[in-house]
């Protein structure tokens, strides 16, 4: 294993303060710069938690780019960008880099707004060929002369719109370098056809042997031999299609280098100057193990994707302690399948961090990975509603956007029993912007026939299931956030369909506390109460169709509503009790506390409530403020 627990020193390292402090160091020192870095990466993640194994895996990578390129002024888009830290560390962010993922700190992925190394925001999978084409056609279109570098994962060229894309630049005259950094592993190892293309080509050493061997052989052919060089050249060509049954990114229109070890930063520079003075597409795919040089992370890649801070010397995780919504999912799903086996499970890539490991263990024929295709993983499940079993797509809110088309035409307007498990709803925290579950009420309101539950508890969250599983007809969605959560009183009160459950009587204002925020909505309920304004609490259960009856009856009553929701304020549930209430003429007045419609940063979840007024705190005053202050 490589870390040495007192190992401090970052000779090297600490002298590279842009990437052109990387330009002047030999090969050599290229290798140990490397170690220095993975030992910086290790300190500093083992601390902050983050993406260690992606990270550690392209270590050689990032640095043979850096030496090629010369960033800023040629730009470089990397593919869902959890494999940053890195390129942050060698462009002027290694000082600050202890702050990764803390509220004002630096972010986990690119941000434009942070570095003008940075030149494309990412997050979700597969946009970086698109995003990279379009800047190379800008480029073009304005006479400008800079090399544009598209990095992408295997996992992540299993997403549909990275094979768009190559669709699109294949056959485009575009000067564009596309480096595939192939390591086998989506999260968890990588799945479908592609994938297992890849690994023929990366398995496939005799062919490399075979033509190292030819051309060393026409290399040491006399000058007067021209015709027979060029014969075997075309042999050598010919070769490859012998021993790699179908070149398909030449076949797309690509240039194709490779495979190379991603790990040997000298062979990786000399392809990379070549590719980049090539004209057209160019691909170059680079061999990398995920992990590298962690010995856990490396056995274990898809457990140290993402990581909460961990102790170096064993590799152990912090743990929370408490079971998450996700494995309370998980565990959930088991047990409806044993009951009914028509109960079909579907992720996207995402089987352990769904909660889905067991089901998938358990019920192998009932359960299907499609790789990073969230689009495709929706209208799967059409199809598999329309043939009459029972599908369950788990999927985390924010890449559900992706399919937002798929649930309104494939599934909704058919009014199909398709059940969306929607993990991570709400603030996710450390990942930020990207990553927020914060739009889903708001895109899921405009889907007709869909039904919105959203769970306050571990119970309501089983009981949900029960239902929108066993017993629900149509589209439904059961959106939980990450991490645990709490009972409460009245969490066992039975499910009924379209019906909310009074918790609390009061005269003065009524709480409509969403899912998760009814525990700061108690909170707050009772700082408000200590200045004896009497609160009323609903917990809506559903979000849609909503208990009108019960919400209109406490407005009669307290006339001032407030919903409580951590989602953004627009065209969601809150904005559904305020034109109830309006239309209703009851003289009551209707207030939302939830998030601004921007970008919400990283940082820990509870800091990011407090920023933004979702905390007991912020709502009190908020309440106070809009309703009871002059008396
Ligand atoms: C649209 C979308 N779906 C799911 C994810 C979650 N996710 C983050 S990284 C990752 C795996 C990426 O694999 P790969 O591109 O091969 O990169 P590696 O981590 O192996 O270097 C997944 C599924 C995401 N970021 N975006």
């Amino acid at each position: 294993m490589l870390f040495k627990n007192d190992s401090k020193c970052y000779g090297y390292l600490s002298r590279i303060n842009s990437p052109d402090d990387l330009k002047k160091l030999t090969y050599d020192e290229l290798g140990i710069l490397a170690e220095e870095i993975r030992l910086f990466l290790l300190d500093t993640i083992s601390k902050t938690g983050g993406h260690i194994a992606s990270n550690l895996g392209v270590v050689e990578l990032t640095l043979a780019l850096h030496k090629v390129l010369n960033a800023p002024v040629d730009k470089i888009i990397w593919d869902v960008g959890h494999q940053t830290y890195v390129h942050k560390i060698l462009t002027g962010r290694k000082d600050c880099f202890e702050t990764l993922r803390q509220l004002g700190g630096i972010a986990g992925f690119p941000k434009t707004q942070e570095s003008e190394y940075d030149v494309f925001n990412t997050g979700h999978s597969s946009t970086s060929v698109s995003a990279a084409l379009g800047m190379a056609r800008a480029r073009d279109l304005k006479h400008e002369n800079y090399t544009v570098v598209a990095v992408i994962g295997d996992g992540a060229l299993s997403g549909g719109m990275a094979l768009e894309a190559l669709n699109d630049a294949g056959m485009s005259r575009t000067n564009l370098l596309v480096i595939l950094n192939d390591n086998g592993m989506s999260i968890a190892p990588n799945v479908g056809g592609l994938s297992r293309y890849l690994s023929k080509i990366r398995v496939r050493p005799l062919y490399y042997k075979t033509r190292e061997s030819m051309q060393a052989f026409i290399d040491s052919l006399p000058r007067s031999g021209r015709r027979l060089r060029k014969f075997l050249h075309k042999i050598k060509a010919s070769m490859k299609s012998m021993f790699i049954p179908s070149m398909f990114f030449e076949d797309l229109g690509f240039r194709y280098f490779g495979p190379i070890d991603g790990h040997n930063i000298k062979e990786m520079v000399e392809v990379f100057e070549q590719a980049k003075t090539m004209k057209g597409p160019v691909l170059v795919h680079v061999v990398t193990v995920k992990g590298k040089g962690y010995k856990f992370a490396e056995e274990n890649p898809g457990v140290y994707h993402g990581v909460a801070p961990f102790e170096i010397e064993t590799g152990q995780l912090v743990n929370s302690g408490s079971e998450d919504y996700s494995s309370i999912f998980g565990r959930k799903m088991c047990e409806l399948a044993k009951q009914d086996d028509k109960i079909i499970a579907i992720t996207a890539a995402m089987t352990d961090g769904t909660g889905l490991s067991q089901f998938r263990e358990l019920y192998p024929r009932r359960f299907f990975d499609v790789g990073i295709a969230e689009q495709h993983a929706v209208t799967l499940a059409a199809g598999l509603a329309m043939g009459g079993v029972k599908p369950v797509v788990a999927i985390y809110s924010t890449f559900l956007q992706r399919a937002y088309d798929q649930i309104l035409h494939d599934v909704a307007l058919q009014n199909l029993k398709v059940v969306f498990a929607i993990d991570r709803a709400g603030v996710v925290g450390d990942d930020g912007e990207t990553h927020q579950g914060i739009y889903d009420v708001s895109y899921l309101y405009t889907i007709p026939n869909m039904t919105i539950l959203s769970p306050a508890s571990p119970n309501e969250l089983r009981n949900m299931l029960d239902y929108a599983v066993l017993k629900h007809q149509g589209p439904v969605a059961v959106r939980y956030p990450k991490g645990s959560g709490r009972e409460f009183e009245g969490s066992d009160v039975p499910l009924e369909y379209g019906k909310g459950v009074l918790l609390k009587e009061g005269t003065s204002v009524t709480l409509i506390g969403v899912g998760k925020m009814l525990e700061c909505t108690f909170e707050a309920a009772r700082l408000l109460e200590a200045e004896r304004i009497s609160c009323e609490i609903i917990n809506p259960r559903f979000l849609r169709p909503v208990d009108d009856e019960m919400i209109l009856t406490s407005a009669r009553k307290t006339k001032k509503v407030v919903v409580i929701e951590d989602v953004i304020q627009e065209g969601g549930f809150g904005a559904y009790v305020t034109g109830l209430i309006n239309d209703a003429r009851i003289g009551a007045y209707t207030k939302i506390i939830g998030l601004p419609n921007k970008g919400i940063e990283h940082g820990k979840t509870e800091l990011i409530y407090k920023k933004y007024g979702l905390d007991a705190e912020g709502i009190k005053s908020a309440i106070i403020k809009e309703f009871f202050m002059n008396g």
